[in-house]
């Protein structure tokens, strides 16, 4: 058995009152539930990326750090092979699933499907013996991660199930490993992303913004470094408070252009796997040799056909130009980012800031009328350095980076004049880097 006090304060540094008061009330309703004994308890944040946007899936470069936010996953084995899940949210219904390695996914958009996901991976991958296990699930606010905001709450869930499992299961995991059969097992859901969430979720460092190359080493690690946040600087995460359903059509249609990109561009550099493989190129002899747009039926009709990619129809208009050119010059971003805040040139961080929510805007076109105001907003505040939005897009937050004296002049004016403007409120909160996830005690 742990001490919670020391087991906390080891993830959460000295200020632990409300984490007691959470994981208490956690292991309470868990024993309620699943009846009395020991129950072993694992986290796993969210992340804001401060720069990398839709980088991850081409091989690319990002910058994400974890939030101090996180989710809570309780749980006990069970003598069967089933998994039993129960949500303190009460819009999250119990679900319960055998192990196996083909399991059946509860209809799209069922919170569940994360743990699906991850509980199929690691019964695939590892062969485990895996016991089944009662489960409880906390992601509430205020320490929970915000769902649908561009934070990784799914990734955060899809990371802690892992982590659980592969405790029970014996496995001895390493972190770059487990980053790859966690992205993996987000494929279940049916978006094609990449690494980033979850190997910030697993490798995140307190107090620091994590630099990663995601294009795999031969041995299959992955190249990251920590890149320590700007002192006298404070990062805020604002949440436009607009949601969008169903942004999977579109994400896959954002990995459908750049693999089209990939395609056409390989008649002219054969051999390439990814846009990453272009980056010594200048765009200005790339760009003529991509369409404006194509469509998966033409595609075909040249040899190359769209694999894997579900939900993007024959006749969708993939904007094959645009999109390449914002990863192109995205990932040049990133390097030019961490040089810059190694540096400590913080204007030049916040020029590559405006610049990457401009391409995510009118190249990408990933971000809304209210993310784009939300910045314009935050870049009225005396001592904001840059702004930009963070995530896939469609909604959610942006992520800001301020001089530690401009904090509360952004907080007073910035939710009005969001408000004024469109009417809707805006969340803030200022964000530590916190540490990645793992086992927090048996208690
Ligand atoms: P979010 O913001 O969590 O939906 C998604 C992808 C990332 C990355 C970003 C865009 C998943 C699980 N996450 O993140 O891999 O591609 O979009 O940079 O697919």
């Amino acid at each position: 058995m742990t001490d919670l006090a020391t087991a906390l304060t080891a993830v959460y540094g000295p200020e632990i009152q409300p984490q007691i008061r959470r994981y208490q009330a956690g292991l309470a309703a868990f024993r309620e539930r699943f009846g009395p004994g020991p129950v072993t308890v694992f986290r796993a944040p969210g992340r804001v990326n401060l720069i990398g946007e839709h980088t991850d899936y081409n091989d690319g470069y990002v910058l994400p750090l974890a939030l101090d936010k996180d989710v809570l996953l309780f749980a006990r084995p069970r003598p069967d092979s089933t998994i039993h899940l129960h949500n303190l949210e009460p819009r999250f219904p119990p679900r319960a699933f055998p192990l196996a390695t083909a399991i059946p996914p509860a209809p799209a958009g069922d919170w569940s499907n994360y743990v699906r996901g991850a509980a199929q991976e690691l019964a695939r991958r590892l062969g485990l013996e895996l016991p089944g296990l009662d489960v409880l699930v906390d992601g509430r606010p205020p320490h929970g991660v915000p769902r649908g905001a561009g934070l990784s709450s799914s990734s955060a869930l899809t990371v802690a199930s892992a982590v659980a499992l592969a405790y029970f299961g014996g496995w001895r995991w390493d972190g770059d490993t487990m980053a790859q059969l966690c992205s993996q097992a987000e494929w279940y859901v049916g978006t094609r992303g990449g690494i980033m969430d979850q190997y910030i979720a697993l490798q995140a460092r307190r107090d620091h913004a994590l630099f990663l190359d995601c294009r795999p080493l031969p041995g299959g690690s992955f190249r990251s470094r920590p890149v320590p946040l700007p002192p006298g600087h404070r990062l805020l995460v604002v949440d436009s408070g607009v949601r969008h359903q169903n942004t999977r059509n579109e994400f896959n249609r954002r990995v459908a252009a750049c693999r089209a990109g990939v395609a056409l561009l390989r008649r002219a550099h054969p051999g390439i796997g990814h846009l990453r493989d272009v980056e010594a190129v200048d765009w200005s002899r790339l760009e003529p040799l991509l369409p404006e747009v194509i469509t998966p039926a033409e595609l075909q009709a040249l040899g190359h056909p769209l694999e894997d990619l579900p939900n993007v129809p024959p006749d969708a208009p993939l904007r094959v130009r645009a999109c390449c050119r914002h990863v192109w010059h995205e990932n040049r971003r990133v390097l030019a980012t961490v040089a810059a805040l190694e540096r400590g040139e913080m204007a030049e961080v916040g020029r590559l800031l405006r610049e990457a929510h401009a391409s995510g805007r009118d190249d990408y076109q990933v971000t809304t009328p209210e993310l784009d105001t939300l910045v314009a907003l935050a870049m009225e505040v005396e001592g904001v350095v840059g702004a930009r939005f963070t995530g896939a897009g469609w909604g959610g937050c942006i992520v800001v980076l301020v001089r530690l004296e401009a904090v509360a002049q952004f907080l007073a004016t910035v939710p009005e004049r969001y408000r004024a403007q469109t009417g809707r409120s805006a969340t803030v909160f200022p964000c530590r880097a916190g540490p990645g996830a793992g086992l927090v005690g048996t208690f």
